[in-house]
């Protein structure tokens, strides 16, 4: 399927449905992006359709998160120095656990993980994972929109395990990203690259993924922008320099813009691939190196974000050129419309 052989995905998975195909299920969605592909192995078909299941069982699980009493922290704390709460290491076993039973997925890299954790040491395991299995836990206890962010790649070789190697690699090598929004509903974007960007929307009652957003593209303009504005003693002059012209009051180019900023990257992201502007958390005196994550983090969202026509940057380096060198890296990161990350970057270059 495109998907099976070595290197990019082509043909079905990358071709954009010919008509309408809304309504149809996640599954189908990934099943008819086999058929063209008779040297399938179905590998990477039940991947993605361990990563759906993964989808509804986290998302049982986060709507029923007060009822179940499994709020409040655990009184540990994750490789990032912060706390973990129950949830998260229960959306990080639940990916785990689905993506280890076909085995298909030789290790995953998660930000719950201080090192990837295997899950097969068959040389037919050919696919690894990056997950952030639950993004914005700091929002769980005020009911406020969460996510899972997802990106598989192609293990190098065909050798029993993973090993670090086959996670630090520029996201433009990425098979397939994506993330599921944990929103008023649940919705799972997924892209295989050029093949477009499509949304799915789950139906509790039938507890399926129903294709409801087809061949997203990020609208340009929409005049909106969404940033940390607390940060804003610790940017850099260009950044504030930007942050003043968005805030200008001109007629002619519609500011000043909306801010809109939830704290929770996925809803912030997805806000912005739907209705247009600019996301941005750029590096600052404290986060020097920026604050989100570059393997499961940027790279899944860049990969989106451009699929979806958009940009993603550091301000100064396109994030998907990135040559990762640690699994926990960070980076600066911008996404949004195509006219919004070139002007940022002017700002960033001294331009303006
Ligand atoms: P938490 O998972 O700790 O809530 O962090 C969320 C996050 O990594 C990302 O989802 C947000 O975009 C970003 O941090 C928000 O960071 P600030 O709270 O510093 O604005």
């Amino acid at each position: 399927m495109g998907t099976e052989p070595e290197g990019r995905l082509t043909q079905s998975w990358t071709q954009p449905p010919a008509a309408s195909r809304v309504g149809i299920t996640l599954e189908t969605y990934i099943l008819d992006g086999m058929m063209g592909f008779p040297e399938a192995t179905g590998a990477f078909t039940s991947l993605l359709n361990q990563i759906g299941l993964a989808a509804k069982l986290i998302t049982s699980k986060v709507r029923r998160a007060g009822l179940a009493n499994i709020l409040g922290y655990t009184g540990e704390t994750n490789v990032q120095g912060e706390q973990v709460q129950k949830l998260d290491e229960v959306a990080n076993e639940t990916l785990l656990s689905s993506l280890g039973r076909r085995g298909h997925c030789a290790a995953v890299a998660s930000e719950e993980l201080e090192e990837p954790r295997v899950l097969s040491t068959d040389p037919r395991a050919r696919y690894v994972v990056v997950t952030d299995p639950l993004d914005g836990s700091s929002n769980i206890d005020v009911n406020i929109s969460i996510g899972t962010i997802f990106g598989i790649l192609r293990k190098k070789e065909d050798r029993a395990g993973a090993e670090a190697a086959d996670f630090l690699r520029p996201g433009r090598e990425l098979l397939a990203a994506g993330y599921v929004l944990y929103g008023s509903s649940t919705m799972l974007v997924i892209t295989t690259g050029v093949g477009g960007v499509h949304g799915f929307t789950y139906d509790p009652t039938v507890g399926e993924f129903f294709l409801s957003h087809e061949n997203i593209r990020i609208p340009s303009g929409g005049g909106l922008y969404s940033i940390n504005e607390g940060n804003s003693g610790r940017w850099t002059e260009e950044v504030r320099r930007w942050n003043a012209w968005v805030k200008e009051e001109d007629k002619g180019t519609g500011r000043p813009y909306a801010c809109r900023y939830v704290g929770s990257l996925v809803a912030d992201a997805h806000r912005t691939l739907l209705k247009g502007g600019l996301f941005a958390y750029p590096a600052d005196r404290k986060n020097q190196r920026g604050k989100l994550r570059l393997l499961y983090e940027a790279n899944p969202f860049a990969f989106v974000f451009e699929a979806a026509g958009g940009r993603a940057t550091t301000g100064s380096e396109r994030i998907l050129d990135i040559e990762p060198t640690e699994l926990h890296q960070r980076v600066p990161v911008v996404l949004g419309g195509t006219e919004e990350v070139t002007l940022f970057e002017e700002f960033m270059r001294g331009k303006r």
